[in-house]
């Protein structure tokens, strides 16, 4: 029997999960995965930065802060026309979703209005849209909704006690309360974290059991490992053991089991046998093209022949007459 959708977990049961031994996490992620989803299916979706750099947040992982030196131009926000051009060819390549992010610390309300109009356009593809633009009010999130937003992306990014040496210029509560107003607004909440920034195992169990103890989990849990950008604080920072990545993957399956886990940023420097190990231990969406927001992704030729390794298939969004249902169908576009 599946089992029920917790909100209870404690930072020893957690902690637990973690300190299981390597195949036996997995067996049990992996059986959890199947009670809720299709096995080789992945939801695939395409980011788009449609306002680069230039941000006056002080996240020490992050290339657009624009106190570091990394290389990153600072530009205004994109043309809905541009960003059209770009999701077509998104959708064209068997991209379900696409996730438009923003380097604001909180957008302005005609900065909205903007990435509402453009939202419109995108829906209007048939894709489903994602964006992640900051901290939002109560208002901005309803307009956002009104747009046709699906999804809106908000990191809680590691545990509430390793958050402050991470960032400074806002507080872990300005993110529950984002959070917050998202999920009024009737948005799906797209909020996970970033491993590999120095934070201990307990501090993982500390970020996987704030977004497991959500009022609601979120439907979709990004699992980043740090992409190192040379300016930043954390560039330099020892790497994580790639079987501590997947136990995080694992983890986030068990406490989370509904949702989609996204084996987010870090896959152009992870190896196909551990994105492989990913899917098995519950990883089932990622981002595909490219580029991420400023740094590389695996080439697309490179996932369409992991997929065809692995027999994967992408995960496809079926438009009806007047609404757009995420029913799966299977594609194997990517
Ligand atoms: N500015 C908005 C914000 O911070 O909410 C939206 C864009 S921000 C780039 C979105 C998320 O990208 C961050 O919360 C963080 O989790 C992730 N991210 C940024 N830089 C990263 C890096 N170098 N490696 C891994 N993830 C990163
Ligand atoms: C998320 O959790 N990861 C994505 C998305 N949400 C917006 C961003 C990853 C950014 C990696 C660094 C970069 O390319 O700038
Ligand atoms: Fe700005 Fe977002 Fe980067 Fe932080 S993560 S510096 S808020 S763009």
């Amino acid at each position: 029997m599946a089992q029920p959708i917790r909100h209870d977990w404690t930072r020893a049961d957690v902690a637990a999960l973690f300190a299981l031994p390597f195949n036996e996490l997995l067996f049990r992620a992996h059986s959890v995965h199947r009670e809720h989803h299709d096995p080789n299916a992945v939801q695939v979706s395409t980011l788009l930065s449609i306002k680069t750099g230039g941000c006056p947040e002080d996240c020490a992982y992050c290339p657009q802060a624009a106190r570091y030196d990394t290389g990153v131009q600072a530009q205004k926000l994109m043309s809905v026309e541009a960003v059209l051009e770009r999701a077509k060819a998104a959708k064209d390549a068997g991209a379900s979703r696409f996730c438009m992010g923003a380097a604001w610390r909180s957008p302005k309300d005609r900065d909205v209005q903007k990435v509402a109009e453009i939202v419109r356009a995108v829906k209007g593809l048939g894709l489903e849209t994602c964006a992640t633009l900051g901290m939002l009010n109560g208002e901005q999130a309803k307009t956002l909704k009104g747009a046709g937003l699906d999804f809106y992306n908000h990191n809680l990014d590691t545990a509430p006690e390793f958050y402050g040496e991470i960032i400074h210029t806002r507080q872990y509560q300005d993110r529950l309360d984002t959070l917050e107003h998202v999920r009024e607004a009737g948005l799906k909440t797209c909020c996970g974290g970033i491993v590999g920034m120095g934070e201990t195992r307990d501090q993982r169990a500390g970020l996987l059991q704030t977004l497991a103890n959500l009022p609601e989990h979120p439907e979709s849990v990004p699992i980043n490992q740090l992409v190192q950008v040379e300016g930043t604080p954390l560039s330099g920072t020892e790497a994580i053991d790639p079987f501590d990545f997947v136990r995080t993957i694992a983890v986030a399956r068990i406490l989370m089991p509904a949702s989609m886990v996204r084996l987010s940023a870090g896959r152009q420097q992870m190896d196909d046998a551990v994105q492989a190990l990913c899917f098995f231990a519950g990883a089932n969406s990622i981002f595909y093209g490219e580029k991420l927001l400023t740094t590389g992704n695996p080439d697309v030729e490179h996932d369409r022949q992991l997929f065809q390794r692995l027999n994967l298939h992408a995960l496809e969004v079926v438009e009806t007459s007047s609404t757009v249902h995420a029913d799966i169908v299977e594609h194997c576009a990517a």
